[in-house]
């Protein structure tokens, strides 16, 4: 009886978890939600942050000295370190680090890319901008599209600058926000490339949950493709269409395996016995809830063996950044008992 109640207590403490998120005033430690994938190569000019602060060439304007852009080495988005502004409530912030850059249009070099975290949520409060030359060409509020303390891209497209001086400033203002970052900012010819496909898009690739130690862990689904639909009726009720990532487990006779995943998509799980024909062989699956919704499964191995776990989505090429929890495996008692008795029968 504890154990049916178990998952419904780990839900109940998720949901709280989930409700406290929109309010967070600062990130999560850690750099689950990073997407590092651009190259040295493409890049005219590179600022990670990681010497001396501010940067060699770098100005910064401070009107709140004890709150204003620091370099911080807790979740840097590359390398080591990134640039950091702490909140603070009842003394405004207008905080800018800014550098000065020849946009040179021979070679075409007419975006800024960047890496910047924050809380949509607090930026009503204060706000990032990116001002060139004095005018606004980014807003954080406004076009941030990741969710609060999610690190991602920004690319400025700067051509109307080509051949120009000018001064980029990232400016924090306001009161009351909360905290927000910046790295990995650079200047190049474009948009930055597709990221690579996860390793584990593929149910062949897929990633050793025991092995690799995972319980709670939060992955970006849109990074991955489409690349197994559960079979509509059965399995989870529905197709599934979304994007999917494929992790594995070996289970013993009689263990009993509980996962759980919750995004802004509406989410599917499932669990299928053989890469090669995963919609015939889906032996557990759940969507019965839509965006923001759990979806959890259990199984009791009949048999010892592999297993795999497709964290999906229902609509076409849905995604999210999603929240995947594994209960360890839990030998059933019953069963191992029972196995026990055949062997003396
Ligand atoms: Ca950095
Ligand atoms: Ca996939
Ligand atoms: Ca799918
Ligand atoms: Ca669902």
């Amino acid at each position: 009886m504890r154990r049916r109640l178990l998952p419904l207590v780990i839900l109940a403490i998720l949901s709280l978890a989930v409700a406290a998120i929109a309010a967070d005033k600062v990130p999560p430690r850690t750099n689950d939600g990073r997407n590092v994938y651009r190259t040295e190569a493409v890049r005219a000019y590179m600022e990670g942050f990681e010497g001396a602060f501010p940067p060699a060439g770098w100005n910064q304007t401070i009107t709140n000295p004890s709150y204003t852009w620091i370099q911080d080495f807790a979740t840097p988005y590359e390398g080591a370190a990134a640039a950091y502004i702490p909140w603070q409530a009842g003394f405004p912030q207008y905080e800018v680090l800014s550098f000065d850059y020849l946009i040179d249009s021979a070679i075409n070099e007419d975006h800024l890319v960047f890496a910047t975290q924050g809380s949509l949520y607090w930026a009503v409060n204060a706000n990032l901008t990116v001002e060139v030359n004095g005018v606004e060409e980014y807003n954080f509020l406004n076009e941030f599209t990741a969710g609060n303390f999610i690190w991602d891209m920004v690319d400025v497209d700067l051509s109307a600058y080509d051949g120009q001086a000018v001064t980029i400033a990232f400016i924090y203002a306001g009161d009351d926000g909360a905290d927000h970052y910046i790295d990995a900012v650079s200047i190049d010819e474009g948009a930055p490339p597709p990221p690579p496909p996860p390793a584990n898009d593929t149910c062949e690739t897929a990633i050793d949950l025991q092995e690799q130690g995972l319980t709670e862990f939060t992955v970006d689904l849109c990074l991955a493709a489409n690349d197994y639909s559960a079979p509509s009726g059965g399995c989870t009720g529905y197709s599934s269409a979304g994007k999917d990532l494929v992790y594995k487990i070996h289970l013993g006779l009689g263990e009993t395996f509980t996962a759980s995943m919750q995004g802004t998509h509406d989410a599917a799980l499932w669990l299928v016995t053989d890469c090669a024909n995963t919609a015939g062989t889906c032996v557990a699956g759940a969507d019965d809830t839509v965006s923001q919704g759990y979806e959890t499964i259990t199984y009791v191995a009949p048999a010892a063996g592999w297993f795999y776990l497709i964290v999906d989505g229902y609509g076409t090429d849905s995604c999210s950044m999603t929240t995947v929890t594994i209960d360890a495996p839990v030998a059933n008692e019953d069963a191992s008992w029972s196995d026990v008795k055949s062997m003396y029968r």
